[in-house]
Order: C-alpha cells, then sequence, then structure tokens
C-alpha cells in the first residue's frame, strides 16, 4: 500500500513532517463497516453522522490495543521507571481528529468517508469535547501526557471521571447561564471499564489500636464507608512513536446495588439512598479555579482518586519488584497542584500500616517518590480543610498528618531555635481564625521537589508565598516553566501555518524538535515570506469570522485587527482592564466620528465560576459594551466586541491561529505562567502583555521589540501596595479614565437599567483590588502601539514570524524533558513500531 501522509483538516500543499508512521496498517472501510453493523447496529444507508463517527473511532480504538498492550508489557518486562501524573483535571480535548493525524491516517480517513458520502470534517464535529478541567491546569496535564507519550517517556496519568464535565456556557441576554455538560450521555468510545482492576477504598470510620506479633502498636483504620473505584482507561498516543499510553480516570462505584433489608421493608428510596450518595463522589468537576470551595465531597473526591490511584501504583509495583524500599527508583509520582496532596498521608498509611515498615523507611520512600508543583500564588487559592472536616472523613489520615508536623516541626525548631511564630507559620496545621490543614505546607514537607511553572512564579514561591520552607530546605524548589503540545496547538489547529514551516525549514521539522523553529528567524526580512504569514493569518481569521458569527450573529472584519482575550474569567486576569480601553475607544469615536483609528475586533471567551458573581457582572459588562458599540453608526464598523460563548479547547483551536494581538495583562504577580500567552505566540499573534508569568520569557524568547510591553512590574505592585493604593488618585491622573468610569456611571452601556454597572464603577474607585486603574494609561498607549504594528502589514508579519520562531522554546517536550531528567530520572523506553 502507497504511504498516506499525514494531513490536518484543511491541510494542502507539502506536509510538515518527515517519515512516516508504519504502524497503522489496516483496512479502516471495512473496519468501520463492520462496526457501523455490529456495534451500532445499523446499516450504511441509514447511519447517521454519529454512527459514523463512533464507527470510525472505534475503528481507530481497536487497531490502537496492540500497540497499548506491546508498551505496558515492555514497560513492565523493563521494570521500566514510570512517572505517575496525579491530577483532578485533565482536558484533553476531542481525540479522534488528532489520533488521525498522529497516526498519519488523516487522508486515509477522509478518503475513505468520502467515498462513504460523508465529510470527514462533519464527523469530527460529533465527538463531544470532554472537559474534565477548568483551565490551564488541566489543560497542561492533557499536553503533559502528550508529550510523556511522545518522547516514550514511561508514563501514566491518574484522575477522576466526572459523570459532568465543566458546565456548558450559554449567553442568555448578555449573562452567562449554566447548563449541565452530560458528555457521557451518548457514551464515549475512548473509554474502556476495567472492571478487573477496581480498588476498594474507605471513609469516615475510626482507628483501632492493635497490637502485632512482636507487641508493637500498630494502629488500623477499620469501618466506615467503602467505596468502589472503577478504572476507565484511555489511550494517549504520541506523535510518531509507537508508544501508546493510559490515561486511567476513576469512577465511584458502590459495593451494593441497594439495601435489600430496607428494600423489603418498603423504603424503596433509602434503600438506594446510599448508592446515589456514594457515586456522587465522581459525579462532578468543581467549576471553580482560584476560589476553592472547601466542600466535604471535594475533599472525598480528591482522596477517592488519589487512594484508588496509589493503590494501582504499588500493586503493579509490588507485581515486578521484592522490595518497596526500591519504590522510587521505579516510580515518580508528580501532584499538579495540592488537590492530590493527600497522597503523602496515604502512602505513609499504606507503607506503615498495610506494610508495617518503619515509619522512618516509610518517610524516606515517600519524600523520595513525590514532586509537587505549585501552579497558584493567590494566597485565597491555598487549599486548607477544617481538621474537624478532615477527622470526620479521614480520621487515620489526621493522625498521620499530626504525625508527620509534630517530626517535622521538630527539625525546624532544631534548625531556627527560639522562633515559635516561624512554627506557627510553617506548621501543616493552621490555627487561626480555626484549625485547618494546609495542603501546600503537606506538599511541600512531603516531597522531594518543588517547582514553580515560570521563572517569575518560581522566584515569587521562594521569596514570597512560601519564604520559610525555601530557608528550611533551598535544594527542593526549582522551576519547569509550562509549555505547550506542538502537535495539538499548531500542526492540528494551524495545517496553514504548518505547511508554511514544513516547506522552509530544511530538513523537514520533526514535531520534537520545535527549537528548530528558530530557523525561521532567517525568513523575517523576506517580504515574500511576509506576504505568506499574512494570507495564512487572513484565512484564519476568515474562516473564524465564519464560526463566530454563526455561534454569535456578530459580524466581524477580518481585515480588522483581531484583539484576543481567551481564558477563564477572574479579575486577575483583568478582563475589565480590557473593557475599559474599548470604552476609551468608543467615546473617542463618539467625540469625533472622523478620528483615525485602526479599526479593531475585540474577541473575548472564558467562562466565569457559577459563585464568582464579580466575574459573572463583567461578562455581563463585555456583552452589554458589545451591543452598544456593535450598532452605533458612528463607529462605522470600526470597533467590534464579540463574547464567544462555551470557551473549551475546541474553540481555543478555532481562536487561536486566528488571533492579531494576544492579550495577556495579569495584574504583575498574580499569573502563575499561562499557556495561552504560548499557544497565541506560536501561532503566530503579537503580545500586548504585562511583566508577568510566563509573558517574560516569552518576550525574551522572542525579543523585547517584537512583543508590546505595558505596566507595573512585580516589584512597582508591591512598592505601590506598600504606599497604599487608592485608586481614585490614577483616576484623577487620567482625564481619559475619569470619563470612562463616568460612562459606566451613567449607565451609558446600559438604558435598560441605568444603575446595573454602578457596582463596577464603584469598586474601581474605592478598591480595584487588581490595579486596573494604575495600570489603565500604560495599558491605552500600549494597545495603540499594536495597532500602529499592524497597520503596517510588513512590520506586522516580520514581527509575527519572530513570535513564531521564538515560541519554538515552550514545546511541553522541552518542559517535559527536563521534569524526567531533573525531577523524575526517567529514560525514554522506545516500543519500535511494528507493521500488524
Ligand atoms: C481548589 C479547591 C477547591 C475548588 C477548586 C480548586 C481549584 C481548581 C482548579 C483551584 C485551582 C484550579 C486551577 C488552577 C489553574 O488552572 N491554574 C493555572 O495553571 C496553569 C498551568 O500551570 C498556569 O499557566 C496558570 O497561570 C494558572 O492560573
Amino acid at each position: 500500500m502507497h504511504d498516506v501522509p499525514e494531513r490536518p483538516p484543511t491541510g494542502h500543499g507539502p506536509r510538515f513532517m518527515g517519515e512516516l508512521d508504519t504502524r497503522v496498517r489496516f483496512d479502516l472501510e471495512q473496519a468501520l463497516v463492520d462496526h457501523i453493523h455490529y456495534t451500532c447496529c445499523t446499516t450504511l444507508a441509514r447511519s447517521t453522522s454519529f454512527d459514523v463517527y463512533r464507527a470510525l473511532a472505534l475503528s481507530i480504538r481497536d487497531r490502537l490495543v496492540h500497540q497499548w498492550l506491546a508498551t505496558q508489557q515492555l514497560y513492565h518486562e523493563r521494570n521500566a521507571k514510570q512517572v505517575y501524573y496525579l491530577s483532578s483535571e485533565f482536558l484533553v480535548g476531542r481525540s479522534l481528529g488528532l489520533c488521525l493525524y498522529n497516526l498519519g491516517l488523516f487522508r486515509e480517513a477522509k478518503d475513505c468517508l468520502a467515498r462513504l458520502g460523508h465529510d470527514l470534517n462533519v464527523i469530527l464535529g460529533e465527538e463531544d469535547d470532554p472537559g474534565l478541567g477548568n483551565g490551564g491546569l488541566g489543560r497542561l496535564a492533557a499536553c503533559f501526557m502528550d508529550s510523556l507519550a511522545t518522547l516514550a517517556l514511561p508514563a501514566t496519568g491518574y484522575g477522576m471521571r466526572y459523570d459532568y464535565g465543566i458546565f456548558e456556557q450559554r449567553i442568555e441576554g448578555g449573562e452567562q447561564v449554566e447548563y449541565p455538560d452530560a458528555w457521557l450521555q451518548m457514551g464515549t468510545p475512548w473509554e474502556i471499564p476495567r472492571y478487573d482492576k477496581t480498588q476498594t477504598v474507605r471513609l469516615y470510620g475510626h482507628v483501632v489500636e492493635e497490637r502485632d506479633a512482636q507487641g508493637n502498636l500498630r494502629p488500623r483504620w477499620t469501618g466506615g464507608q467503602v467505596v468502589l473505584g472503577v478504572p476507565h482507561d484511555s489511550f494517549i498516543v504520541g506523535h510518531q512513536t509507537a508508544n501508546v499510553h493510559t490515561l486511567r480516570l476513576w469512577a465511584a462505584r458502590a459495593p451494593r446495588e441497594l439495601d435489600l433489608q430496607r428494600f423489603n421493608d418498603g423504603d424503596y428510596w433509602r434503600a438506594v439512598a446510599e448508592k446515589v450518595d456514594i457515586e456522587n463522589i465522581s459525579r462532578v468537576l468543581y467549576p471553580a479555579d482560584h476560589t476553592p470551595e472547601g466542600k466535604a465531597l471535594r475533599l472525598k473526591g480528591q482522596y477517592f482518586f488519589v487512594a484508588c490511584s496509589l493503590a494501582d501504583i504499588l500493586g503493579s509495583f509490588k507485581a515486578r519488584n521484592q522490595s518497596l524500599t526500591e519504590l522510587a527508583s521505579h516510580a515518580a509520582i508528580q501532584l499538579n497542584d495540592t488537590h492530590p496532596a493527600i497522597g503523602v498521608a496515604e502512602l505513609m498509611r499504606l507503607l506503615v500500616d498495610e506494610e508495617e515498615l518503619a515509619w522512618e523507611d516509610a518517610w524516606e520512600i515517600t519524600r523520595a517518590s513525590f514532586g509537587y508543583t505549585n501552579h497558584t500564588l493567590l494566597p485565597e487559592a491555598l487549599e486548607m480543610w477544617p481538621v474537624t472536616l478532615f477527622e470526620h472523613t479521614l480520621p487515620r489520615h489526621l493522625a498521620i498528618i499530626y504525625e508527620i508536623n509534630h517530626r517535622f516541626l521538630a527539625q525546624v525548631a532544631k534548625r531556627f531555635p527560639n522562633d515559635p511564630e516561624r512554627l506557627g507559620r510553617m506548621s501543616i496545621i493552621a490555627e487561626h481564625p480555626h484549625k485547618q490543614v494546609r495542603m501546600a505546607h503537606l506538599a511541600v514537607v512531603g516531597s522531594h521537589s518543588v517547582n514553580g511553572v515560570a521563572k517569575l512564579h518560581s522566584e515569587l514561591i521562594k521569596r514570597s508565598l512560601l519564604p520559610d520552607f525555601y530557608a528550611m530546605y533551598p535544594e527542593r524548589f526549582n522551576n519547569k516553566t509550562n509549555g505547550i503540545t506542538p502537535r495539538r496547538w499548531l500542526l492540528y489547529a494551524n495545517p496553514r501555518l504548518a505547511d508554511l514551516i514544513g516547506e522552509l525549514l530544511e530538513p523537514r521539522l520533526a514535531s520534537v524538535e520545535l527549537e528548530r523553529l528558530a530557523g525561521l528567524r532567517d525568513y523575517a526580512d523576506d517580504s515574500q515570506i511576509q506576504q505568506r504569514v499574512l494570507q495564512i493569518k487572513h484565512a484564519n481569521k476568515q474562516d473564524l469570522a465564519q464560526e463566530l458569527r454563526a455561534l454569535t450573529g456578530v459580524q466581524l472584519d477580518p481585515n480588522s485587527m483581531f484583539v484576543v482575550h481567551v481564558k477563564r474569567i477572574h479579575e486577575y486576569k483583568r478582563q475589565l482592564l480590557v473593557c475599559l480601553g474599548i470604552i476609551a475607544n468608543y467615546l473617542a469615536l463618539r467625540d469625533n466620528p472622523q478620528l483615525p483609528m485602526v479599526p479593531r475586533s475585540y474577541i473575548f471567551a472564558g467562562k466565569a465560576a457559577p459563585s464568582y458573581t464579580t466575574a459573572k457582572q463583567h461578562i455581563r459588562l463585555l456583552n452589554d459594551v458589545a451591543e452598544i458599540v456593535n450598532h452605533d453608526p458612528r463607529v462605522q464598523g470600526r470597533l467590534k466586541v464579540v463574547f464567544a460563548p462555551n470557551y473549551s479547547v475546541t474553540l481555543a483551536q478555532a481562536l487561536i491561529p486566528a488571533a492579531d494581538i494576544s492579550v495577556q495583562v495579569s495584574l504583575a504577580g498574580k499569573e502563575a505562567s499561562g499557556t495561552g500567552n504560548m499557544k497565541l505566540a506560536l501561532n503566530g499573534a503579537l503580545t500586548l502583555g504585562t511583566l508577568d508569568g510566563a509573558n517574560v520569557e516569552i518576550r525574551e524568547a522572542v525579543g523585547p521589540e517584537n512583543f508590546v510591553t505595558f505596566g507595573m512590574t512585580v516589584d512597582e505592585v508591591h512598592a505601590l501596595q506598600a504606599r497604599g493604593y487608592d485608586p481614585s488618585t490614577s483616576i484623577a491622573r487620567s482625564p481619559t479614565l475619569q470619563r470612562v468610569v463616568a460612562a459606566l456611571e451613567q449607565g451609558l452601556f446600559c438604558p435598560d437599567e441605568p444603575t446595573r454597572h454602578k457596582a463596577i464603577a464603584n469598586n474601581l474607585r474605592r478598591h480595584d483590588p487588581f490595579m486596573n486603574c494604575a495600570d489603565f494609561d500604560a495599558y491605552l498607549a500600549a494597545e495603540d502601539r499594536a495597532a500602529q504594528i499592524f497597520a503596517d502589514p510588513q512590520c506586522y508579519a516580520r514581527k509575527s514570524l519572530l513570535n513564531i520562531a521564538g515560541a519554538g522554546a515552550f514545546s511541553s517536550d522541552a518542559t517535559i524533558a527536563a521534569y524526567a531528567s531533573d525531577i523524575w530520572e526517567l529514560s525514554p523506553v522506545p516500543l519500535q513500531s511494528m507493521k500488524q
């Protein structure tokens, strides 16, 4: 059979990669027809698009089973060290298209479907995008899984199989309205339930002290409620490697269907209540980020998936090894934030209570196994659990945490004598306002590595967030700047650009060599290539304009400057600042309709936590402003504002390749890293940003002259806070800002309810905790600088190319390689590709 080149959705022209993968050779059409017949139980003639999607997905999945088995067997036989990535969120995005692309089967599938009368792009649209994450943290976990498979670094991802992912956002009357995301309603072809690998975990109960044969006291956790964890596996397919990894998500199940006694007594509701209660543990993803809600169900959920995962890890380790003292040489366990940090206490429980190791030995093993990644500097986002709740839910773990804390504080006291305040600050147990378990402290004490996710963030962890811990354990702290997978975010999402790059770089770039994008710098001044870059961006903008029109009814002009702010809605990310800028531009055009202004389209997307009132008000404001600005004839179409509903991985893949300007305007010191900023730069957008998170590194990598910087630095923010920040001073200084705030107060954008935006204006005048007012003038000037660059196409294209070239530094392959060598001590174990 002739090798069919891999091809992303709308790709044409030369391909990006070199050699093709020869792994998958099978008769796709036959497989598809068989699944239509035997699995969907219908005929080709009667099959719906969804049937075809399902049949195609299952045909592809079937072909992966062999390699998946071979990979797991290879790792087992080699007794290879693995990383276990524990994360409460995995925001993987749609699978089918990328899977076809990774396997080099895109063209074949397209042709095959065409013969059967179907359009592959339509079929790909049938897949539900599983939203098992809130935002950056969950998406990072997915990018990391992609890189681990592609680099053949042995890995398994562990998380929770939520029945309902992040809510579906609709905009109704300008407001966010949440709808449940029943992503499993139609089933998913990608998961494989593994009933044979079910784990059993306990909740509640009490601890009894028993004596072992040697007469030692042995605490044993007993009673309470027993919960089953049923693993649901899906495959993680790398690019141009044969290795296929596992993402194992746990579903909570009751050990018995119903309480027969109650059933027989006629108490039918109570007979099933316990089952429902237990299964609620994995029912729904918490739709809050950075605003932790200390809910009992969330603690149970965290413990549940972590306990299942650790039991699974120990089980497979014991099948291969004699002594648990060797655990850390075979298993690296990474904690994606503190959400799985209870794992530290659980592993101690398994080693001390169940395996009967001495505390000191168990502690050494535990610390050597765990690594902890911090993703936030916002103090309010640090997880704390009331001791009372903890004691009720996990009594043995609380006792273990007390013991860990006791030994830890003794070390602190030895190292820093006569410093009781330090002991209070560092304790794993906070005393005020009530007793709480500080999960971040548990994670730091129980790990051998603590990393931040961008250079600035990692410095701030040492300097501001955990200075006492840094003083105690400086060697644990390190930085691993985030990255993004180039497969999904360049090759698949932006086939036009990928084709151009494929043409330009000799030898052809492999997707794992993203640093070679630096070679594009040679073309920065080549006017022909500049033209090509502009044409590609224009085509992507046309596609997006069409999609946004269908979604919102708003028509954008692809010749206008697309200014893109897409991420969770949060005050610290300052969607409001951009909105104030829009209002300023609008007022200027109203005053003087002849004013020359580069036409701009502001595109927002993102979800607000349902309980986050202020963020939801900001969504309302953006939509209100859009309504007025988009319809004012004086604007003459030069300003357009659109809020794209239901931001998701799928929507991001459409938005990001079409951006001219990437807006990254968080208050300095608040955004740990950001990863959207990397995706946008890699797709040629020019960043308009503050010196926050990974923006700092992006600016260095692409060249400061190709990055529009504005705003206070972290030190300036701290200095202003120390002097006492009063937003009214900033407002008094800026005539433009005065008018903008006044317009909000007058209800210019809400004629139907003139007081609607008053609260926002009041907050700006009196509190403005994220310092929008202090940065406003600088922001407005910076947006204008960006517009001046955009108005000069050659200048813009040159900077765009240099952004693409520089953003090669932010491949998650590089990030993962650094984790593998510095934290996990992990080496590749490639599976030879095989013909079937
Ligand atoms: C915790 C407790 C209770 C309820 C919710 C939570 C919770 C859930 C999700 C807290 C935080 C999150 C998510 C955080 C997150 O996405 N952080 C982002 O991580 C990215 C990857 O490192 C960074 O790029 C972003 O800067 C950071 O904001």
